[in-house]
């Protein structure tokens, strides 16, 4: 157990699946009690349930794109979870894969309102009490998607290249109080993506992993747990990770 870690509070979004899930597990088995975050509450509560026996968790059901339920949810929380830590913006998705004219509008607003908007609303209503404290770590989930731009994902890109500027103008606001800001930067990793962004596709979806090795959600996790538990006087202020297999966004070492 790292002791500079242990105790604190961090509320991560999108902990129903993925890189938020596994980034809940990683934590609650360094002793980092949690708030974890998502739309579907079945799910919040069987995590909660699981890991439990390790820490205190809160759960909180909302969709990040409702800026009334992110400051309604969040202002509810209990004292006991009210001092937040460490915030992990990972909600999002890609919807949609389709060259700009063919591709849906609604799928452009959603990635727009999830994967930027969502950040801005949880990290506004989070700021202030690290404000206050003069102390807190906040990781934004980015992509490389946020680092380069490849065929039919202009909007995913685009959203992800905002979250990129986002996190670098957060830092430079909020290091005068003492507030670390950090992104991370994945590549390919197996999760519910590639089956949201195909709308459920499965075949389309597990084609995207087959021939390589991709990360896995605990991958992403145990970077993401690295980069909180670095002593008081160290941000890693900006992570790529890719799986070896891949060397940029259109780039892939495949088996055939
Ligand atoms: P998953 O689809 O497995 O997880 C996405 C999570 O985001 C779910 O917990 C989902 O919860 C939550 N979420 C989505 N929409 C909303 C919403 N409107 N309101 C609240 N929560 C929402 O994907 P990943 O774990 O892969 O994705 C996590 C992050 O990592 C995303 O920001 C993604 O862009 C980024 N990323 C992923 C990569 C990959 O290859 N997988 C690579 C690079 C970055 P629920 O549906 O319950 O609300
Ligand atoms: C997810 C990775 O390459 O599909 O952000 O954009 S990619």
């Amino acid at each position: 157990m790292n002791n500079k870690s242990t105790h604190k509070i961090a509320l991560i979004t999108g902990a129903t699946s993925g890189i938020g899930k596994s980034t809940a597990e990683i934590f609650a088995k360094n002793g980092i009690n949690l708030i974890i975050c998502g739309r579907r509450e079945e799910r919040l509560l069987e995590l909660k349930n699981k890991l439990s026996k390790f820490v205190k968790v809160h759960h909180l059901a909302f969709d990040v794109r409702s800026k009334e339920k992110v400051f309604e949810s969040i202002k509810s929380l209990p004292k006991e979870f009210a001092t937040i830590d460490i915030l992990i913006n990972n909600a999002g998705n890609a919807h949609g894969m389709h060259s700009f004219e063919d591709a849906d509008l609604n799928d452009f607003e959603m990635m727009i309102d999830i994967n930027l908007k969502g950040v801005i609303y949880v990290s506004k209503i989070v700021v202030p009490q690290m404000i206050e404290r003069k102390t807190g770590h906040i990781i934004n989930i980015g992509s490389i998607a946020g680092k380069e731009v490849y065929p039919n994902g202009q909007v995913y890109c685009a959203s992800k290249h905002a979250v990129d500027a986002l996190s670098e103008g957060m830092r430079i606001d909020l290091h005068k109080h003492n507030i670390k800001v950090s992104a991370i930067h994945p590549g390919l990793v197996n999760t519910e993506f590639s089956l949201v962004r195909f709308k459920g596709d499965s075949e389309r979806a597990s084609a995207v992993y087959k021939g390589y090795q991709p990360l896995n959600a605990e991958d992403v996790a145990d970077a993401i747990y690295f980069m909180v538990s670095r002593p008081s006087h160290v941000n890693i202020a900006d992570m790529i990770i890719f799986p070896t297999a891949q060397a940029n966004s259109t780039i892939v070492k495949k088996e055939v």
